[in-house]
């Protein structure tokens, strides 16, 4: 069962605990990150590429999607991105020989954090049908298989194409193009497990599936409330934006259920102060919230600025609003009982919290997972515009909503097309733009594409990165849909678990990574990206790529479309692979806001995109106005002995990748198997501190699903509620679990019961 710690791996998961730590970054940030970097890089490589991250000239560091500062330190460099960097750029090679010593039935016993640690992949490697072992294959012969399968379909909506968030703008592009003029919508990305929830809000709400604010907006904001996120370990970079916010007179509420290091305190590596002194405290009001009780927290606020004389921008609402009345009369009946048990939090907090919002002339509110992942995701990000809809803080500077985007390039990918849901515009303007008719039909995002693997109606999946297999929800069940596709095949960095659960046959296509030189008979190529905030700039790798025997993405689509496709296609595919430029001008034609693409992604630093209720509070929603909503109030609940667990990260990791064992803000080292208990919980269900408990998820349809040996911690994380690392504990999030409207896995609120099990 895939809820077990793998059993053929050298790696000792024995965890040792300390006190969680109370500030993020400072010197030994910059120790651990070089211990890294040299291990996979060696010296001489480790400074020279972590010099290029970020640089004008340099490519976009593949951590995180958080902005880069117009004047870069010669170092912007944060800790968790030089780890993605050096995750990339190591010099450890996945061989042929390494396959012919390892058959994939070995393979399938190893940790995801040892087929990781063996380094980048360096041949197209295929796995026939009922072989052991994966061999080394020619790229056409590779092409001639996907095309073979491909063709055997009675459907092209039988076939996957899944994108994970460090695709190129450029690949993305293309790659959707393919899924289209081969007949699907099939494009389910990583975005549905991650962001779609704020996408969903957001478009209803104000008419741009995306955050509002640009850095300058978080320099001048009076207030800035962080929910849900724990930046000091996914986005440190945004730490620097908030200590220079601080510096300018910026207030800081967070709201999580843990108290986490960064938001407490930031020790900038860029500086003496950070380096040698104490840091900058970061957040004024600490609202430990339970999982799930933002919906309620924001709901309440709302409902104390409606009873709050003047507080109210009614100008504002007046002219820019619709569904005032609605929202006003559903918000003032909120009542402070369920309130208080929702959030878990004292009367006296949510008003200090309220004064803070009433004293701020300019409020952003950033959020990441700890909003996104709950059944209620979608009501809970609206329940946060709603809040600032009444202070008149969308479209101004210093104020507006901030979703923080995970994957490098999540935002642009989508931005480019990769949808399974794409909007008529968008379809009628590639008919225009390339002269077929794209399939109107909507396609499959990742549950259901799961669900298709599952019944047999789909039997070919391609993924352009990603981890599917261990990113998804409800392992068993998703890997078991898996092996039933006739073809799974990967476009891949690194090896991962998804080799390794495999279709009848699998392929495994090595490419380029974004640190690597792109050499096409056009000359050198560089790729553009879009980060969290809708800003457009160039990517160059400088590096020698991992083999020569790597293609770019973007090459491995126009091959892939010349051979499936045949004469059919009028696109030219040749042209695009040679000369990334002309893919551009397409897009210029095709995609609003990419006008003279080429020239301006030229200029250094790149380009902004437009968003109509930023720029100029134009609100393209259905009723031409900013939607307020009146959902009902929902908070997830866990019956008598049983906790809430949410599903998250430690700070060495990024997404399935593992980069080492340690947790250090959290206290945690040398293991993973860990699962944060409050002590008074702990007490209750008789778990002594270190001792082992199996997590059973409990589902309301009466199944349950179990992940054992998981060592108990006491933390003083809100109580009744837990925490545990992804991906060990997707095993047990329902595949049916997910998010109203944006079908997002529900990862941050299942309910579990602790059962006392034997050390492994
Ligand atoms: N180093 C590194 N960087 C990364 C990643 C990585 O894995 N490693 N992943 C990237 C990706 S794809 C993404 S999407 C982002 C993820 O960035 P985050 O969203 O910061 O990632 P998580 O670890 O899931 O953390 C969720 C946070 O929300 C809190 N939380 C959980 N549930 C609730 C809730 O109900 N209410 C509130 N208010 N808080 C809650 C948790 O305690 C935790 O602090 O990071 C990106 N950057
Ligand atoms: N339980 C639970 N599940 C979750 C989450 C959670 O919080 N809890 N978070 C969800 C979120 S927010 C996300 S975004 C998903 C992440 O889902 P994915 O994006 O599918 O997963 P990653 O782990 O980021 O993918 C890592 C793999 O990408 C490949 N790779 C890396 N760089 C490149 C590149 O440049 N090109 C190509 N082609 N391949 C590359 C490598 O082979 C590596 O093994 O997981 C989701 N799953
Ligand atoms: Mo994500």
């Amino acid at each position: 069962m895939a809820g077990k710690p793998p059993t053929g791996d050298p790696v000792q998961d024995a965890p040792d605990v300390a006190a969680p730590q109370h500030a993020a970054a400072g010197l030994p940030a910059i120790a651990h990150t070089l211990r890294i970097a040299q291990k996979q890089m060696g010296v001489r490589r480790t400074a020279l590429t972590l010099l290029k991250v970020n640089q004008k000239d340099g490519f976009d560091c593949p951590g995180c999607a958080w902005p880069e500062p117009d004047k870069r330190h010669a170092a912007e460099f944060c800790e968790n991105g030089a780890k993605a960097v050096a995750e990339e750029a190591t010099l450890r090679r996945v061989t042929p020989d390494f396959f012919a010593a390892h058959p994939v039935a070995d393979l399938a016993t190893r940790s995801g954090y040892w087929l990781g640690q063996q380094g980048r992949l360096t041949h197209p490697m295929y796995l026939a049908e009922g072989a052991e072992t994966y061999e080394p294959v020619t790229w056409e012969r590779a092409f001639d298989l996907i095309a073979e399968e491909l063709h055997a379909l009675t459907s092209p909506d039988e076939a996957l194409f899944y994108t994970s968030g460090r695709t190129s703008n450029e690949a993305a592009f293309l790659y959707q193009l393919f899924a289209r003029e081969f007949g699907t919508n099939n494009l389910p990305d990583c975005s549905n497990m991650c962001h779609e929830s704020s996408g969903s809000a957001l478009t209803d709400t104000i008419g741009v599936g995306k955050g509002s604010v640009l850095l300058e907006d978080l320099y001048q904001a009076d207030l800035i409330i962080v929910a849900g996120q724990n930046p000091g370990t996914n986005h440190p970079r945004m730490l620097s934006a908030l200590e220079k916010a601080k510096a300018g007179g910026t207030k800081i509420i967070t709201v999580n259920p843990l108290p986490e290091a960064g938001m407490e305190r930031f020790k900038n590596p860029q500086n003496a102060r950070g380096l040698a002194g104490g840091g900058t405290p970061l957040t004024d009001l600490f609202l430990q919230i339970r999982l799930g009780g933002d919906q309620a927290l924001f709901r309440t606020l709302g409902r104390l600025v409606l009873e709050t004389e003047g507080a109210v921008d009614t100008d504002f609402v007046r002219e820019h609003t619709h569904g005032f009345e609605e929202y006003e009369r559903t918000a003032r009946a909120a009542d402070w009982d369920e309130t208080l048990r929702a959030t878990g939090l004292r009367r006296e907090e949510i008003e200090e919290a309220l004064r803070m919002v009433l004293a701020s002339r300019r409020t952003v509110v950033c959020w990441a997972m700890g909003l996104t992942q709950h059944k209620h995701a979608v009501p809970t990000i609206k329940e946060v515009v709603n809040l600032l809809l009444l202070r008149g803080d969308i479209g101004r500077p210093g104020a507006g909503v901030c979703p923080v985007r995970g994957h490098s390039n999540v935002q642009g990918d989508r931005t480019m097309g990769i949808f399974e849901r794409p909007s008529a515009a968008f379809l009628d303007a590639l008919e225009k733009e390339f002269g077929f008719a794209p399939p109107r039909e909507h396609g499959l995002d990742v549950v259901r594409a799961i669900r298709a693997l599952r019944d047999g109606d789909a039997k070919v999946f391609f993924a352009m990165g990603g981890n599917f297999v261990a990113a998804s929800p409800d392992t068993d069940v998703t890997e078991a849909a898996m092996r039933r596709a006739r073809l799974t095949v990967h476009v891949s960095t690194k090896l991962n678990r998804s080799h390794v659960i495999t279709g009848a046959r699998a392929l495994i296509l090595p490419t380029l990574g974004r640190t690597e030189r792109d050499r096409q008979s056009g000359g050198d190529q560089f790729v553009t990206v879009e980060d969290s905030m809708g800003m457009v700039h160039a990517s160059r790798g400088r590096l020698e790529p991992a083999s020569p025997q790597l293609l770019s993405e973007p090459a491995i689509v126009c091959r892939l479309a010349r051979r499936v496709l045949g004469t059919a296609s009028t696109t030219p595919w040749e042209e695009f692979e040679k000369d990334y430029g002309t893919i551009r001008d397409r897009v210029s034609r095709v995609v609003p806001g990419f006008e003279d693409f080429n020239a301006r992604v030229a200029r250094p630093g790149g380009f902004t995109l437009p968003h109509a209720p930023r720029d100029e509070r134009r609100f393209p929603t259905a009723t031409g106005k900013a939607n307020f909503t009146a959902a009902p109030v929902e908070y997830p609940k866990a019956p008598e002995g049983r906790l809430l667990l949410q599903t998250l990260r430690s700070h060495d990791q990024y997404n399935t990748t593992i980069y080492g064992l340690d947790d250090r803000y959290r206290g945690i080292k040398n293991g993973r198997r860990v699962v944060l208990v409050h002590p008074d919980d702990a007490h209750a269900l008789g778990l002594a501190d270190g001792t082992y408990a199996d997590l059973v998820s409990e589902w309301t349809d009466g199944t349950e699903r179990r992940a054992p040996g998981f060592r108990v911690v006491h933390y003083p994380t809100a109580p009744g509620c837990a925490a545990a690392y992804y991906p060990e504990t997707n095993v047990l999030v329902p595949l049916d679990h997910t998010a109203d409207t944006s079908n997002t896995p529900a990862s941050k609120s299942l309910v579990v019961r602790l059962e006392q099990a034997d050390p492994a």
